[in-house]
């Protein structure tokens, strides 16, 4: 090297250190993760992709956002076009279970790795994803199952559910239907008598509310929702049949987003089983330990727990999302 380069590379380097930047840091590229998100579906999506949008922000990850209005098609374009980008890592929230081995095959060649977020895939060969980071919702389900067949333990007679089911062939609709039932089906009193996908939306869940309504009326003692947004839009059906929500009808939802804090302080939902959609941090972290070589867990479980109304107005402050 002469003596000019070699001036011109210790300037870059003091001048990075001025900066507050490690030594060699000016040489670095940053990283990039391509991020396919489902859609904006839910109060628990938006506050999902906040978290993953800040904390990229904060670890300094370039990240490469795409939005798939919660079409698999358009989530398996923007994995290809990562894929034809060269990003670093790919991860996404894959709106259903099956259908992906074709694109993690392509994505897997081209020597990318693939972490899952939130929802995991149904695929034979699990060489195809690195990480799966989420939470456990078939345990969701058996919280939701449990709460209930505690609350009605001294019920005699049968006891009328509907159920809400989150989108057809997602994780979280087939783990938490199954959770559930593995739970209720102890006791032969408890019977789901109508159930049917709100697509996790309110405005679903309000329209499937509705019918259900007309169809069995008072006959409905309890509803368990897949998740808040569905639980609050059949609140506002079962407010306009003239009947009262978590009276009259006993409701149970997932994922513990303030508006479910807020139905359950206004007295109109029961409980809420908490799913947290912060997972932003923690998928940062796994971006750069495969940058550094490290191996991650195949499974990273997101601690959660279960809020009933009576501690609704406690834990309120401390919600953040
Ligand atoms: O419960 C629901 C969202 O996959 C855990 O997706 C997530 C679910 C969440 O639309 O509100």
């Amino acid at each position: 090297m002469n003596a000019q380069r070699r001036h011109v590379i210790a300037g870059m380097a003091a001048a990075a250190m001025a900066g507050g930047l490690p030594l060699g840091a000016f040489a670095q590229k940053k990283v990039v993760l391509g991020f396919s998100q489902i859609g904006a579906e839910s109060e628990w999506r938006t506050a999902n992709t906040e978290s993953i949008k800040s904390a990229a922000k904060e670890h300094g990850i370039e990240l490469k956002f795409s939005d798939a209005q919660q079409k698999q098609e358009n989530q398996i374009k923007a994995i290809r076009s990562f894929i034809a980008q060269r990003v670093d890592v790919i991860a996404f929230s894959p709106v259903v279970e099956s259908g992906w081995e074709t694109v993690l095959r392509e994505a897997k060649a081209a020597k990318i790795p693939v972490i899952l977020t939130d929802r995991a895939v149904n695929v034979k060969d699990d060489s195809l994803w690195v990480s799966f980071m989420g939470s456990d919702f078939l345990e969701e389900g058996r919280k939701a199952g449990r709460w209930l067949t505690e609350k009605m333990k001294d019920v005699k007679g049968e006891v009328h559910i509907v159920e809400l089911q989150g989108t057809v062939g997602s994780a979280p609709a087939i783990d938490r239907k199954r959770g559930f039932e593995e739970i209720i089906k102890a006791d032969p009193k408890f019977k789901i008598i109508r159930s049917q996908t709100g697509d996790f939306t309110r405005a679903k869940g309000k329209e499937v509310m509705e019918a259900f309504l007309k169809a069995e009326g008072k006959k409905i003692n309890v509803l368990y929702a897949h998740n808040d947004d569905m639980a609050i839009g059949a609140i506002q059906a079962i407010e306009e049949a003239g009947l009262k929500p978590a009276k009259d009808i006993v409701i149970i939802s997932i994922d513990a987003v303030k508006g479910a804090f807020e139905a359950m302080m206004a007295g109109k939902l029961n409980v809420t089983v908490e799913c947290s959609p912060l997972l932003g941090p923690q998928l940062m972290q796994a971006v750069k330990d495969l940058k550094a070589g490290k191996t991650l867990p195949k499974r990273i479980v997101t601690e959660e727990g279960i809020f009933p109304m009576e501690v609704a107005a406690k834990e309120f402050p401390k919600r953040k999302y």
